[in-house]
């Protein structure tokens, strides 16, 4: 008896939670939810001006890539490989003003479907957030190098990386906030692997730096490169944590909730 009492008492609470709390905004989603086996000009998913535009092409898989155990979003549709020695370009609906202060979260899932191949060098294949298509201006860019390492790059300037390669088959969720100010920007990256539990507040960032990016960001492109051969899935852009993660945020009115409920329980078996 008193344990159904405490479940319905924390299954109040955790109704009441979720219904109070605003999620903000996804600005951008692309799950890859396409029939066609090739991405060039698919022109599905939210937050987009026109349809995406690849060269070479871009083969598309009928297999959504997977979040990490316990994550609190769900794939839809397949995924997307890497363009070869290529690029594929979307155009965002909207514009982030790197002049004016905002804050943004990026978030995909990223997995090497081949070994590291270094023998020309390190180049990085990956998400990229850049002002116009294809100009590779103020880039940004998330992804793997052809070292077989995860990378957070900016054009021009040196790479970050964790200390880990990651490893073949494997799909890892790319989670990545940038502040925007006038002047300095901010650009902090964690990479979770399938095991990994992602918080419910902000992690600990692997990667935090300071960066200039000279322009807006208008597009993102899935770029390839150096042979390195991989998958790419579930791309959202948001402005808020909760919305780039699945994370259930934690409204300070939720704890004194569960003081007040936890009180009343108290009383009650007393
Ligand atoms: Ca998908």
């Amino acid at each position: 008896m008193q344990l159904s009492r405490v479940s319905l008492a924390f299954a109040a609470v955790a109704s009441l939670g979720i219904a109070t709390t605003s999620y903000g905004d996804i600005l951008a989603y692309e799950g890859f939810n396409y029939q066609a086996s090739s991405l060039n000009t698919a022109n599905g998913g939210i937050g987009f001006s026109g349809a995406w535009v690849t060269n070479p092409n871009v083969p598309l898989s009928q297999t959504s890539l997977n979040y990490p155990s316990g994550t609190n979003l769900t794939p839809i549709g397949g995924s997307a490989s890497s363009p070869g020695n290529g690029i594929a370009n979307r155009n965002l609906s909207f514009t982030i003003n790197n002049e004016t202060e905002g804050t943004y979260y990026f978030s995909f899932l990223i997995q090497r479907s081949a070994p590291p191949n270094i023998t020309s060098g390190v180049f990085v294949s990956g998400l990229q957030l850049q002002p116009h298509p294809g100009n590779g201006l103020a880039r940004i860019d998330l992804g793997i190098g052809s070292d077989g390492f995860l990378r957070a790059c900016i054009d021009g300037q040196p790479c970050n990386k964790p200390n880990y390669a990651i490893e073949e088959g494997v799909t890892y969720f790319v989670v990545a906030r940038l502040d925007t100010a006038a002047g300095e920007d901010r650009l902090r990256v964690a990479f979770f692997n399938p095991s990994q539990q992602v918080p419910n507040s902000e992690p600990v960032w692997e990667i935090d730096r300071m960066l200039t990016l000279a322009e807006s960001i208008s597009t993102i492109a899935i770029r390839g490169g150096g042979s390195t051969a991989w998958d790419v899935d579930e791309i959202r852009i948001t402005t808020t944590y909760a919305e780039a993660t699945g994370a259930i945020p934690e409204p300070a009115s939720l704890a004194l909730v569960t003081g007040s409920a936890l009180l009343i329980l108290r009383r009650r078996s007393r």
